[in-house]
C-alpha cells in the first residue's frame, strides 16, 4: 500500500490498481464542507492517476457516512455542494465502488448511489431519513433511488425514513453484494478487483431502468400522494418527496436533479426543518446532564422492580427488553401472579403479531424472577419502586430497600409527583436515591424524567442516564417539584383549557383545535385515555393547598362524580360505544357544562380555534419558562424534549420553547398580558419571558451546554 497525499477529512491510498478513498470525519463521517471538497479532490486524483483502474469509497470508524452535516443547515452554503460531488463521483470514467459498513444514511447513501457498485457488510444499515428532519434526499437520492429500485420501494424508503438491513437492500437492488466479513477494506478491495477482472464498466445509476414500467411507477406515485395527504397532512416535506419522484419519472435526469434542488431548498427554508433539526440535537444534548461528565455510572447488572401493576410491569418489560435480569417484588402471591401475567401479555401480543417467537419469549421470561420477599433484592444493583402513589407507602418500601439492598445499590422511585427529597431523607443512604419517572406504557414511551434530589451523588445520576441509554429511552434531567417538568406544565395548560370550556368553548372544539395544531389528541381526549380519576385524585390532593383566589373549574369533578372516568368506564368527556377507543361528543356532558356555567354565573361566548391555541400555548410556554427559570429544567431544550417525547407535542414544531421563539417571545408575552386583564392571578407573566423580551433575546440563547 503506498499512501498518497493524506488530507485530514478524506484519506487517499493506492492498493494495487485500486485508489482507496476513506472519509474520516468523526463521529459519523458527516459530509461537511471540508469532506465534500476533499472527496471531490480524491475522485479527481483517482481519475488522473495513471496506475489506477478503479476507486473504492470507505468510511473510517464505525460507519460509512452518516449523512450531510446537519449543523450546516440554515447557514450560507459552502461549495462544492453534495449534489455536485455526487454527480462528479458518478461521472468518473473509472468504476467507483462503495463499501458500506455501519450506517449509510441520507447523503451518505446518496454518495453510495452515485458510485457505480455497492457492497455492504451484513450488519450495515442503509436509509434516507431526511424526511425526519423536514427535508428530502437533496443530493440526487430522489432521482437515483427510483431508477435503481423502482418508484414504490424508493418512495417507501424516503417517506418512512426507516433504516433497512443489508439483506433487504440486496433484495431491492440498492446494493450488489453482501460482504462475508465486516472488514470493509478487504471486502471492498476483493470485490473491486473482481469487477476489474470481469472488466466491469463504470455503471451509472442515472442510466438504471427502475422507472421503465411507467404505469407501475405512476401508480406508485399516486398511491404515495394519497397516503401522504392522509397520514402526514401536517408535514411539508413528504409531498415534496412525491413531487421529486414524479419529476424522476417525467423529466430527463439532469432536469430532475434541478427540480429536486428546488424542492430541497423549499424544505430547507420551512419552519418544520428548523423544528425537526432542533428536536434532533435537543434530545442528544439533553442526555448530557452535568453529572454525566462529573462521574462514572455504577455498573447495572441486575435490577429489582417493586410493584407489578401497570407501571411496574411496564418498567419490568423495558428492563427485560434491554437484556437485564429482573426481580419483581409484590406483596403477595396473587399480586405477583397478576404482575407476571401483565409482563407475559406484552410478549404474547408480539407473538400474535408475528414479531416474536415462543422461544424468544421463553428466553426473555427466563430473566424474570418474582418474589414476595425483599430479600430477593440483596444482589440488585438498582431497584425501581412503582407502588401506590402515597408517601407513607413509598417510605415503607424504601425502609425495606435500606434494610436489604447491598451498599452502592441505586434506589429509584417512579413517583410522578411526590417529594423525592422527603423519600431520600427517610433512609440511611439518601445519596443513593434518584427519581426515574417513566411514562405509561413504560416499555413504549421514550421519555424518562431523571429527577434529581438534593442529596443524590453525581454517580447515581450518571447511572440513571446510563440506564436510559441501555433502555433506549430519551432522558431529561428534572429538579424536584410537584409534577417535575411535564406534569407541572400540563396542569397549567389543562387549566387554561378548562377555563375556556367554562367560558364557552366545547371540549370537543378545544380537542379539535389542539389536534389541528399537530398533537395526536386534545386534553380532554388525553384525560379520557389516561383515566379522569387520576386527575381527579390530583385535584383532591391539591385542594387543601390550592389558593382559594385561583379560578377553579368544577366540570371535570362533576363528570368524575358520576364515575365517568373515560375509556375505561365507557364514557368520560366522550361517549365510547361498543368498547371503541374513538369517542363521540356526549350531550349529557354538554348539559353538565351548561349547568356549571350557570352555577358560576358565566355567560358563554364563542372562541375561534386560533384563540384557543393562543391561550393553550401561552399557558404552556409561560409555565415552561417558570420551570426553566427555577432550574427544574436545565435549559429550554430540556422542556422541548420532555414535551416532544412525553406529551405528544408535534415534533416538527421542535417543542414549546422552540415554538415560542418561532412565533416570537414578544408576541407570546403580549398574549399573556392580554389574558391577564381578565385573570391576573392565573396569567402572571414568567420573569424569564419578561427578561428575555426586554433584552431582545430568545429562549434558544439559554440552550448552551449544561
Ligand atoms: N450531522 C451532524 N452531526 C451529526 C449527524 C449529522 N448528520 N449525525 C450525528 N451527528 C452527531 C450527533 O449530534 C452527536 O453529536 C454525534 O454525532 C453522535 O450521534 C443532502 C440533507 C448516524 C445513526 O439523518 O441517525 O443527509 O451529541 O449520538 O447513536 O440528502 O447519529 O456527540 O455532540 O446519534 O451512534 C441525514 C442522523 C442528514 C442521520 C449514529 N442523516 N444521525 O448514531 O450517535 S440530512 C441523518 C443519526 C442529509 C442529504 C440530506 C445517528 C447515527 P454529539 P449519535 P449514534
Amino acid at each position: 500500500m503506498t499512501p498518497e497525499a493524506s488530507a485530514d477529512a478524506v484519506r487517499q491510498a493506492v492498493h494495487g490498481r485500486v485508489f482507496v478513498v476513506t472519509v474520516d470525519n468523526p463521529p459519523v463521517n458527516a459530509l461537511g464542507a471540508q469532506v465534500r471538497s476533499q472527496l471531490r479532490a480524491a475522485i479527481e486524483a483517482a481519475d488522473t492517476h495513471p496506475e489506477v483502474d478503479a476507486v473504492l469509497l470507505l468510511g473510517a470508524g464505525r460507519n460509512f457516512i452518516g449523512g450531510a452535516d446537519i449543523r450546516e443547515f440554515g447557514k450560507p452554503p459552502v461549495p462544492p455542494s453534495l449534489p455536485e460531488v455526487c454527480n462528479y463521483i458518478e461521472a468518473s470514467a473509472k468504476p467507483v465502488v462503495a463499501a458500506i459498513h455501519g450506517v449509510a444514511l441520507g447523503g451518505g447513501l446518496e454518495v453510495a448511489l452515485a458510485a457505480h457498485y455497492r457492497i455492504a457488510s451484513s450488519d450495515a444499515k442503509l436509509g434516507l431519513p431526511e424526511v425526519t428532519l423536514g427535508l428530502l434526499p437533496g443530493a440526487g437520492g430522489t432521482q437515483r433511488a427510483p431508477r435503481l429500485i423502482g418508484a414504490k420501494a424508493a418512495l417507501d424508503l424516503m417517506l418512512s425514513g426507516r433504516q433497512i438491513g443489508a439483506k433487504e437492500a440486496r433484495a431491492l437492488g440498492l446494493i450488489d453484494e453482501i460482504a462475508t466479513t465486516d472488514d470493509a477494506l478487504a471486502e471492498g478491495l476483493a470485490y473491486t478487483q473482481g469487477l476489474l477482472a470481469a472488466r466491469a464498466p463504470a455503471r451509472r445509476t442515472r442510466d438504471a431502468q427502475g422507472l421503465a414500467d411507467r404505469t407501475a411507477s405512476r401508480t406508485a406515485i399516486e398511491a404515495a400522494r394519497t397516503e401522504v395527504s392522509k397520514s402526514t397532512r401536517h408535514l411539508f416535506s413528504p409531498m415534496k418527496i412525491v413531487d421529486a419522484v414524479q419529476a424522476a419519472l417525467e423529466m430527463p435526469f439532469d432536469d430532475g436533479l434541478c427540480h429536486e434542488r428546488q424542492l430541497f431548498l423549499q424544505c430547507l427554508d420551512s419552519p418544520q426543518r428548523a423544528g425537526l433539526v432542533h428536536a434532533f440535537f435537543a434530545e442528544r444534548e439533553a442526555r448530557k446532564a452535568p453529572e454525566t461528565r462529573k462521574a462514572k455510572p455504577r455498573a447495572i447488572r441486575s435490577v429489582g422492580v417493586i410493584g407489578g401493576g401497570t407501571m411496574g410491569a411496564g418498567i419490568a418489560v423495558a428492563l427485560l427488553d434491554a437484556g437485564l435480569p429482573v426481580a419483581m417484588i409484590e406483596r403477595d402471591d396473587a399480586s405477583l401472579l397478576r404482575g407476571e401475567a401483565l409482563v407475559e401479555k406484552v410478549y404474547d401480543r408480539l407473538i400474535a403479531g408475528g414479531r416474536m417467537s415462543l422461544q424468544e419469549k421463553a428466553d426473555i421470561l427466563a430473566r424474570l424472577h418474582g418474589s414476595t420477599s425483599y430479600d430477593a433484592l440483596d444482589k440488585a444493583d438498582l431497584v425501581i419502586e412503582a407502588v401506590f402513589e402515597d408517601m407513607a407507602v413509598k417510605k415503607a418500601v424504601f425502609a425495606e430497600l435500606d434494610r436489604v439492598c447491598k451498599p452502592g445499590a441505586v434506589l429509584a422511585t417512579n413517583t410522578s409527583y411526590l417529594d423525592i427529597d422527603a423519600i431520600a431523607a427517610s433512609i440511611s443512604r439518601p445519596a443513593d436515591v434518584v427519581g426515574l419517572h417513566f411514562f405509561s406504557p413504560a416499555n413504549v414511551m421514550k421519555l424518562l424524567e431523571v429527577v434529581v434530589p438534593a442529596q443524590s451523588s453525581a454517580d447515581v445520576i450518571a447511572t440513571a442516564f446510563d440506564l436510559a441509554k441501555k433502555l433506549r429511552k430519551v432522558p431529561v434531567r428534572a429538579g424536584v417539584c410537584d409534577g417535575f417538568i411535564g406534569n407541572r406544565v400540563l396542569a397549567i395548560y389543562r387549566a387554561a383549557a378548562d377555563h375556556m370550556m367554562e367560558d364557552g368553548a366545547s371540549p370537543y372544539q378545544i380537542d379539535r383545535a389542539v389536534r389541528d395544531f399537530g398533537f395526536p389528541m386534545g386534553p380532554f381526549q388525553v384525560s379520557d385515555l389516561a383515566g379522569g380519576d387520576i386527575g381527579w385524585a390530583t385535584r383532591k390532593r391539591r385542594a387543601a393547598t390550592r389558593d382559594p383566589k385561583l379560578r377553579y373549574v368544577q366540570i371535570a369533578d362533576r363528570i368524575c362524580e358520576r364515575g365517568w372516568f373515560g375509556q375505561k368506564t365507557g364514557r368520560g368527556f366522550y361517549l365510547y360505544t361498543d368498547g371503541g377507543r374513538t369517542g363521540k361528543p356526549d350531550p349529557e356532558v354538554e348539559a353538565i357544562i351548561d349547568a356549571e356555567r350557570k352555577r358560576a354565573e358565566i355567560t358563554p361566548r364563542t372562541f375561534t380555534d386560533d384563540e384557543i391555541m393562543r391561550r393553550y400555548m401561552a399557558a404552556m410556554i409561560n409555565e415552561a419558562a417558570n420551570v426553566v427559570h427555577e432550574g427544574i429544567a436545565l435549559r429550554p431544550l430540556d422542556v422541548d424534549v420532555t414535551f416532544v417525547h412525553g406529551y405528544g407535542f408535534p415534533r416538527h414544531r421542535g417543542g414549546p420553547m422552540k415554538y415560542a421563539d418561532t412565533v416570537g417571545l414578544a408576541s407570546v408575552l403580549a398574549d399573556i398580558r392580554e389574558f391577564a386583564q381578565e385573570d391576573p392571578l392565573f396569567w402572571k407573566p414568567s420573569t424569564l419571558i419578561v427578561d428575555l423580551v426586554e433584552r431582545g433575546a430568545t429562549l434558544a440563547s439559554l440552550n448552551q451546554s449544561a
